[in-house]
């Protein structure tokens, strides 16, 4: 007899904030594209969780479209996974009320994205900034997968995630699946360039500290070839060598080798010579997505046909969970 093996599932998002950044890449991204044979895979800007910062709102649009391409372009195939926008679905703001009401504000306030947003824009400590974990929560809860791809700064809320749904399922009964974190081995914290006490980000001011996955092939180069090291020699993972050790990290994330493999390449090399081998190997790497994204942008009416389409596919599974919830809450359907 054919015994039909369901795949398990899937799901993550991506804030359309501006460029994505070689973190995103190791951190997230990289995993999606790994993951989309083997499970059944759900994807989605997360339009919504952008405006919990000021945001111009030509820019936040084109920054949409443009997310939406580069995921197309790293090679996420709408065939095979479910692509869309966030806001096109309503019952991620929907669901994200009715989980906020069970959700303490004591929960919230512990969040360590919160005080570093909050502290970065001290003039926009907005109720969207404080509760952005619930409609998380809820963009991943409605979707039921048994896997979130995050990078490790994102490893609180998907605590938070969980917890939300185990308590829910205590108080109501059995709806949502309780989700595990899959977080990368390598590159699942990508440090800046500049100061890699921080991790890479793209809001960060110094655009030498980080990589975008759309930059060209001299600038990447350019910006490893500045990246900061220490005053010392040899190349070696250590905790008094955070710079090389970053360097490391990318290096071993990109081509799939161990830190110990990346240590013997480079015995008795100089810096100059190992920061040119990284800077080449992440442009060869992101070569192929830029010339994908380059295309994939031109052809706006095909975006659109595509981000509708996975909207509608995924309305479908998310509405089933989202009646299901106010059901059991007590709502009249
Ligand atoms: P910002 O840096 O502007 O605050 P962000 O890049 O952290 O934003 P997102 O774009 O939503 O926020 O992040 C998307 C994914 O990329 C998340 O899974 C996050 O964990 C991962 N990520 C972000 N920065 C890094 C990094 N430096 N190293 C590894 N993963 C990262
Ligand atoms: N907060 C996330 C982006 C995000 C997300 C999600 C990630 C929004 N909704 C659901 C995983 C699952 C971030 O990476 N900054």
């Amino acid at each position: 007899m054919c015994e039909i093996i369901e795949k398990k599932k899937v799901l993550s998002c991506i804030q359309p904030s501006g460029m994505l950044t070689l973190g995103n890449y190791l951190g997230a991204l990289k995993n999606w594209v790994n993951m989309q044979e083997e499970f059944d895979c759900t994807f989605a800007v997360a339009d919504l969780h952008a405006i919990t910062v000021r945001q111009e709102p030509a820019k936040l649009r084109q920054q949409i479209y443009s997310t939406f391409a580069l995921l197309l372009a790293l090679g996420l195939d709408p065939q095979k996974s479910t692509l869309f926008i966030q806001s096109q679905v309503p019952e991620h703001s929907a669901l994200s009320w009715v989980l906020s009401c069970n959700t303490q504000f004591g929960e919230m306030a512990r969040m360590t994205q919160f005080k570093d947003k909050s502290a970065k824009h001290s003039d926009n400590i907005n109720v969207g900034l404080f509760s952005y974990p619930v409609l998380m929560a809820a963009d991943i809860l409605l979707y039921k997968p048994n896997f979130v791809p995050v990078g490790a700064d994102q490893k609180q809320h998907l605590e938070i995630a969980r917890d939300i749904a185990e308590r829910f399922n205590r108080i109501y009964g059995d709806v949502f699946t309780v989700p595990e974190a899959y977080i990368p081995k390598a590159g699942a914290r990508v440090m800046s360039l500049q100061n890699p006490d921080k991790k890479m980000s793209k809001s960060d001011d110094n655009a030498n500290s980080w990589v975008a996955i759309l930059d060209d092939r001299d600038t990447i180069i350019r910006k490893f070839k500045r990246a900061v090291t220490d005053s010392g020699s040899g190349i070696y993972m250590s905790e008094d060598k955070k710079g090389i050790s970053n360097l490391i990290t990318i290096y071993g994330a990109i081509t799939g080798k161990t830190t110990q493999e990346v240590e013997k390449e480079f015995e008795g090399k100089g810096y100059g010579d190992f920061k040119l081998a990284v800077g080449e190997a992440v442009a060869d790497e992101l070569a192929p997505i830029k010339a994908n994204f380059d295309k994939i942008i031109a052809d706006k009416s095909e975006l659109e046909r595509l981000f509708k389409d996975g909207a509608q596919r995924a309305e479908k599974v998310a509405r089933k969970t989202y009646f299901k919830a106010m059901k059991k809450v007590g709502f009249v359907l």
